[in-house]
């Protein structure tokens, strides 16, 4: 059924009472009521209507929840509304055209400001010039843009004219780009001529050219001149600049379309268990419902407040809490394009700092390179505006809680260790900072309405302490409603596990191992699939595979993850050659190339161990998991089912891991 790779090494599980959230934030927290756990349970589905009261619906729902079809639940059913117009219009009409909505921090120190008014016009104009380019209601725009303003303003222009987008991480890959582009039947493509890379300018628009030349079909691109004259690049056929188009569209308005509740928002391309990437389908009604829910009630954000999350918009975290939860709460969200050591390790101190930034939301493995390079760098920088910290996209160890909570947040600051996914949509697992202690290390018990559970192999709930799987038994509003690529793997992927449809009985599986105590706090422990998390992104150990297993001289390839200080989770690769050929650093080159082209720098290996042989079983299948102890420097048990048990003290001497 379930790998169970991974957890058993035993992440250690942090025990202990809560810490009380600081006082002076509990007086003002935006959820204190210690009985809405309960209020929601007895209220449940309708409670969920207190979410879809943050929004401005242009007809109301009649339903709540319609769950005759499982796993495909329908939310806030008859409901219709606009997601561009709860993000901008209404803040608008509530005089806030003035208030900032995004404070852009440019890579080069450049800086922007886009009120809400100034948003409106940009996602008008540009919703203008993508209807004119043929952009039709349900037609799959792809957004393959780093990050500057252009790319939540074209998310908000598609939303505007319900066109869903499907946003391609930046740093991912030509093949990348043109693999999601062919399985959504995308024809739209907004991206960029370049962008600077540790200062350099990196050319994005000859990725996008490689790309369209592997498609079967015509993509009308929009280019976002980003480089000016650093970078000169000339338009093709089917090519138009995004400052032309504004400036051709300018002053236009746009009707936002009225989108059915369940109408495809956006769609979400990541890594599952086998190679080919997941189109994670998320809707309107409940998807905005459940993002503005949680960046009210778990990120304390209101609308006065400046906010940042530190992700890039590429992946969930950034839709969800860069763009649409804190815009559809009327706040300032800051965006940063650069990275944290960029020109100095005070960087973000800084923009901390200026911009006065009240909420401060980012990932454990940047937490642990702050914690690396000293405290001398916040240090220098009035942190004081800080009100609550956030952290989301891996475990986050206790040392490195402590050192957040001390450092960052002066003690003042409670922290929110937000567990979540994709396919979740919005937070999931975290403590209200408002109502409930802390416990570093642990992320929480499952919000209101949330009915997460931790279970054994047969699916029955584990006692406090013990090991086991993440699930969750309800359904919620702002979960993925199916696969972009079927109904058939949707239920496969996350349903099969744990369900008993005859018994009508649905409870949906994360791939996530955890604990949890008595409680009810539950610590995430990490993947149990084919999945591993590097610096908090994402990626499929089998995508990595075929791409090494693609490059000149590879014969056979097995990647695993090693659990490291700074990364979390960094990639190792074990590589037989050819004809034994010696392994030489062309080869090496060769498959660092190839992951880079096939999925992006982010997935090369940190590692790559040259084995003559793979260790396997006698069925002759490939032993990840001792691979996988090996690069840990763990015991192995025992290699006695092994066709070739020799291999291992050979492999385990060349690795660089056995430390
Ligand atoms: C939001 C996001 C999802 C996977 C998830 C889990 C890991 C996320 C976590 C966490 C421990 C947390 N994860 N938050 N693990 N504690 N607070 O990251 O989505 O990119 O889909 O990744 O990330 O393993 O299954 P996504």
């Amino acid at each position: 059924m379930v790998d169970r790779n991974g957890w058993e090494r035993g992440r250690s599980v942090p025990t202990g009472s809560p810490r009380e959230p600081p006082e002076a934030f509990v007086e003002q927290a935006n959820v204190t009521d210690e009985g809405i756990y309960e209020a929601f349970d007895e209220e449940w589905p309708n409670c969920w209507e207190r979410a879809a009261d943050l929004l401005s619906w242009d007809r109301s729902y009649g339903t709540v929840l319609e769950d005759d079809e499982p796993p495909h639940y329908r939310w806030f059913t008859g409901g219709r509304l606009n997601a561009a117009y709860n993000c901008i219009d209404r803040h608008l009409e509530a005089g806030r055209k003035t208030h900032a909505a995004i404070r852009w921090e440019g890579k080069q120190g450049e800086r922007e400001t886009y009120t809400y008014r100034d948003l409106y016009v940009a996602v008008n104009e540009f919703a203008a010039a993508l209807r004119d380019l043929g952009v039709g209601e349900d037609d799959v725009v792809t957004l393959y843009l780093p990050m500057i303003p252009e790319l939540p303003i074209a998310m908000l222009a598609c939303a505007r004219i319900g066109a869903p987008h499907s946003v391609v991480f930046a740093g991912l890959s030509a093949d990348a780009l043109a693999t999601r582009m062919d399985a959504a039947d995308s024809e739209y493509l907004v991206t960029c001529d370049g962008y600077y890379r540790r200062g350099d300018a990196f050319n994005q628009k000859s990725k996008v050219d490689n790309a369209r030349l592997a498609l079967e079909h015509d993509v009308e691109t929009v280019v976002v001149d980003r480089l000016g004259d650093e970078l000169p690049h000339v338009l093709g056929d089917d090519e138009w600049d995004y400052h032309d188009l504004r400036e051709e569209f300018a002053g236009e308005e746009v009707e936002p379309v009225s989108r059915d509740a369940e109408d495809m928002l956006f769609l979400m391309y990541t890594s599952g268990t086998t190679g080919e990437p997941k189109g994670v389908v998320h809707t309107t009604g409940g998807y905005l419902a459940h993002v503005a829910w949680t960046s009210n009630a778990v990120l304390d954000v209101e609308a006065e407040d400046t906010y940042w999350c530190a992700a890039d918009i590429g992946w969930i975290t950034g839709h969800s809490y860069i763009v649409y939860g804190p815009l559809a709460l009327g706040t300032t969200t800051v965006m940063y394009e650069g990275t944290p050591d960029y020109p100095d390790r005070d960087r973000l101190w800084e923009i901390v700092d200026r911009n006065a930034v009240d909420v401060f939301y980012t990932a454990p493995t940047a937490v642990r390179a702050f914690m690396k390079w000293g405290e001398e760098y916040p240090e220098r920088h009035d942190l004081s505006s800080l009100r609550l910290l956030g952290s989301v996209g891996e475990p986050i160890n206790p040392r490195a809680w402590e050192w957040y909570y001390e450092h960052i947040g002066d003690e003042r600051c409670p922290i929110v260790d937000t567990w979540w996914q994709t396919e979740t949509g919005a937070i999931m697992v975290s403590t209200l900072p408002g109502v409930d202690g802390m416990k570093p290390g642990v992320a929480g018990p499952g919000l209101p309405g949330i009915d997460v559970q931790v279970v054994d192999d047969d699916g029955d709930p584990v006692a406090p302490g013990q090991t086991g799987y993440l699930t969750v038994d309800r359904p919620w509003p702002g979960m993925a409603r199916t696969l972009y690529d079927g109904d058939d793997r949707f239920r496969s992927e996350y349903w099969e596990q744990f369900s008993d449809p005859d018994g009508d009985d649905w409870t949906y599986f994360s791939g996530d191992a955890a604990s949890i105590d008595e409680d009810g706090y539950v610590t995430v422990l990490g993947r149990v699939d084919d999945v591993i998390n590097v610096s908090g992104r994402r990626l499929s150990t089998m995508e990595i595979e075929g791409a090494v297993t693609d490059a000149d001289g590879v014969a056979e390839a097995a990647v695993v993850g090693r659990s490291s200080e700074t990364a979390g989770t960094e990639i190792y690769a074990y590589v037989s050659t050819e004809n034994d050929c010696d392994p030489d650093e062309d080869v090496r080159r060769a498959i660092e190339d190839a992951v880079e082209s096939t999925i992006g720098e982010i997935a090369v290996p940190a590692e790559i161990v040259f084995t003559p042989e793979l260790p396997k079983t006698r069925s002759g299948k490939i032993l990840r998991r001792l691979l996988e102890d090996v690069a840990n420097g763990e015991e192995l048990g025992d290699t006695s089912a092994l066709r070739n048990p020799e291999i291992v003290g050979e492999i385990q001497s060349e690795s660089g891991a056995v430390d």
